[in-house]
């Protein structure tokens, strides 16, 4: 079906549609200070939903949050580069949040949009440095522990449904807690939400499990999965039974699971947002939430995952 046959057919879409469109265009046009102009610009070459989301923050914490974005970036790119040997990745995912403060600091690595983010990577730095110190101690706490998780997963396989949980705590949960503590620390929102740890980080797995779930085959083919044995050993011997027509039924039940699964966070993410007392800080944080929802939905049964 095309676009405009789609839109016809629910014609209440086309005012949210347009307004989504003028925000877009927005994300578009870059600061004039050259090493914010860089940082805004990387957060659209990286993630164009991430740079419309942002704009709906106010001017404060749209920057502190750009600068998180792109530090957790950075971290993820040393993680995702097949070419460092384990000893020295995990000992760079270890010390970054120490090399933030740096004005020098670069770690070339990654491709593409991230190779240029990792050689250019002072600039970030230079931005960084210029947020308020509560702003920088939030972006250093939550680097460190989420480096110190990534380097301990180097050499760990996902296996049981806590090592699965651990896993998307340090690589997405914290995230979710680190924007509790900025929403605090910037008075916006009651500083009681810093203390919500359990519901902040149920905001970070929801996302993250619903990408782990839609990314299988992507991830099947680079060599790395994320989803647990202890639910795909339930349907079958080995990931690559999956691939195998003869048995998409087993496959499908097991994704399933995986939905179900992922879902158990949706409570706690709706709850989090329930506490919410600001209608921008609100927006930032639900509609990566109902896109996650849809993403389910769609995946929800659907043997086209594999
Ligand atoms: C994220 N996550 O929006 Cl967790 C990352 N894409 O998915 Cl500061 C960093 O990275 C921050 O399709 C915030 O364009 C978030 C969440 C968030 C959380 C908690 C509360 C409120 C918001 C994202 C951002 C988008 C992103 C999507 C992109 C392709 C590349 C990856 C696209 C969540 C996380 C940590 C699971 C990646």
């Amino acid at each position: 079906m095309g676009a405009l046959s789609l839109i016809l057919k629910h014609p209440g879409d086309i005012i949210p549609l347009y307004r989504v469109k003028c925000m877009a265009d927005q994300a578009k046009k870059l600061p004039k200070e050259p090493n914010l102009r860089f940082c805004y610009h990387m957060l659209n070459l990286v993630s164009r939903s991430f740079a419309i989301v942002i704009q709906q923050l106010p001017h404060e914490l749209q920057d502190a949050v750009c600068v998180f974005y792109l530090v957790l970036r950075a971290l993820d790119t040393v993680e995702d580069d097949m070419s460092i040997p384990d000893t020295p990745k995990c000992k760079e995912l270890e010390i970054f949040w120490k090399k933030i403060y740096d004005p020098k600091y670069t770690y070339p690595c990654g491709e593409k949009h991230y190779k240029v983010l990792m050689d250019e990577y002072p600039k970030v730095t230079a931005v960084f440095l210029s947020l308020k110190k509560e702003y920088q101690e939030v972006i250093a706490d939550i680097t460190k522990r989420m480096g110190e998780g990534m380097s301990n997963f180097i050499k760990r396989e996902v296996v049981t449904l806590e090592d699965w949980d651990e896993y998307c705590h340090y690589v997405a949960g914290l995230v979710g807690i680190g924007l509790s503590n900025l929403w605090a620390n910037s008075m916006l929102e009651d500083k009681r939400i810093a203390d919500m740890e359990e519901l902040s980080n149920a905001m970070g797995l929801f996302l993250q499990k619903t990408n782990i779930i839609r990314d299988f085959l992507e991830d099947y083919v680079d060599g790395r999965t994320w989803w647990p044995r202890e639910i795909w050993g339930q349907y079958g011997a080995t990931l690559a039974d999956f691939q195998d027509a003869r048995n998409r039924r087993a496959a499908v039940h097991c994704l399933n699971h995986m939905v179900t699964n992922a879902l158990q966070h949706a409570v706690d993410s709706l709850d989090y947002m329930g506490r919410l007392r600001h209608k921008w800080v609100f927006r930032f944080c639900a509609i990566p939430q109902v896109m996650a929802i849809a993403t389910l939905y769609e995946c929800f049964d659907n043997e086209e995952v594999f």
